[in-house]
């Protein structure tokens, strides 16, 4: 049975789109003016059509998916963003922080699917030393020397230099030695100043994000990429944040895949607003392909999107799933109500019953063979 549709014929109610769909078939690249007809039309199907034409260009029927683990080693964080109901103050309420051997037990908890990645993010903390997070790293792949590491946003990096009195290159450099492996696409949110000063106004801001990024890549650390969407931010600001990817991406090549992520607003100061709607949630997945030439791959991250608009998303531009997860806490204090982590086999069914081929992948997205006994990385 052939499942993909490349050959099906185009067809659109909307006349904005028919120029913008002869533009991709020919490999021209889409302006802020396309990106913008896509946000302001009502056929995602559309759309859809054209951003999965280009998946399937780009990966045929695969469908990616990694078998990980998050770990999270504090919440204490000194930035009390609104759009975060992760983070907690030292000393209050919920505030927790591992010690290094509580890290390493939680890493093994629930190891027995041979995970190959550890997912670390966490909050600021304003008294952890930079030693901490350089014996974490080491400890982690001394105990799991087969498992990537695939740890801490931007925002973590320049926060841990400017306690560490380091340079941001020095920085990366340390944990690179220490066995970090890649970083994740977190704490970029939305670039534009107006929107950080209202969801993140103590982080860094978009521009020392990407600079960090560039960083990163100049050392040979591949990175992922994120925007957080369904806040205050409009129809431009996201254009902008695509466009800013892009273009560093053009001079780095060094992201891997983009993951956009729908604003969950519950237990958050920002709790009034109405959460996503599967209209935003897939035309932003379609966009994200469109837009984002250059990035090997767009994720459906489920713990997100729900399992559901995640598997459909499949046919909208997306070729990845992330992983298996096991014990999500960001989305979770902010409301989600998706299993805390999914098995590989249930996974692989959602991929199936979208008529795509799952293929288990490392996080460099090397495929992975299984057999009862062993693991192994195609290099
Ligand atoms: O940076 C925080 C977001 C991100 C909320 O690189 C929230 O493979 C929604 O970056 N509602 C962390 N989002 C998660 C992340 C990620 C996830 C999966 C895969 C990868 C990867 C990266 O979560 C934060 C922020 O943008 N976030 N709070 C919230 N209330």
């Amino acid at each position: 049975m052939k499942m993909m549709s490349a050959t099906r014929p185009f067809q659109t109610d909307d006349p904005r789109l028919a120029p913008i769909h002869a533009k991709v078939m020919a490999g021209v690249r889409l302006d802020a003016d396309d990106a913008l007809a896509f946000y302001r039309t009502g056929d995602i199907l559309a759309v859809g059509w054209i951003a999965n034409s280009v998946r399937e260009r780009l990966h045929g029927n695969k469908t990616y998916f990694n078998v990980n683990r998050h770990i999270n080693p504090t919440n204490v964080c000194i930035a009390a963003c609104r759009l975060c109901a992760f983070g907690r103050k030292k000393d209050t309420a919920g505030a927790y922080t591992m010690a290094l051997e509580e890290a390493f037990a939680t890493a093994a908890s629930g190891y027995s699917e041979a995970v190959t990645e550890f997912h670390i993010v966490g909050g600021l903390h304003p008294d952890l030393p930079f030693q901490y997070f350089l014996d974490l790293c080491s400890g982690l792949k001394q105990r799991f020397p087969q498992v990537h590491l695939k740890a801490f946003t931007m925002v973590e990096i320049a926060y841990l230099a400017r306690r560490a009195k380091l340079s941001i290159r020095e920085t990366l450099e340390q944990l690179k030695r220490s066995g970090v492996d890649s970083l994740p696409g977190g704490g970029a949110e939305i670039f534009a100043d107006r929107v950080r000063h209202i969801i993140c106004d103590h982080k860094i801001d978009g521009d020392q994000w990407l600079d960090t990024a560039r960083l990163a890549h100049q050392i040979g650390l591949k990175s992922n990429a994120t925007m957080l969407y369904g806040h205050v931010e409009n129809d431009e600001d996201r254009v902008d944040h695509l466009l800013k990817l892009r273009a560093l991406q053009d001079e780095t090549g060094g992201f891997q895949t983009f993951i956009p992520l729908a604003f969950h607003p519950e237990n958050t100061p920002l709790q009034h607003l109405p959460k996503t709607t599967g209209m935003q949630d897939i035309k932003q997945i379609a966009v994200s392909r469109l837009v984002l030439d250059n990035f090997p791959h767009i994720k459906s991250y489920w713990q997100m999107m729900t399992p559901k608009i995640a598997q459909i998303s499949l046919r909208f531009g997306a070729d990845d799933m992330d992983g298996t997860v096991i014990e999500e806490k960001i989305y979770h204090d902010a409301g989600a109500t998706t299993p805390q982590g999914m098995r590989r086999e249930e996974l692989e069914r959602l991929i199936r019953e979208a008529g795509r081929e799952p293929v288990e992948r490392d996080t460099l997205y090397r495929p992975v063979t299984r057999t009862e006994t062993s693991v192994t990385v195609a290099v």
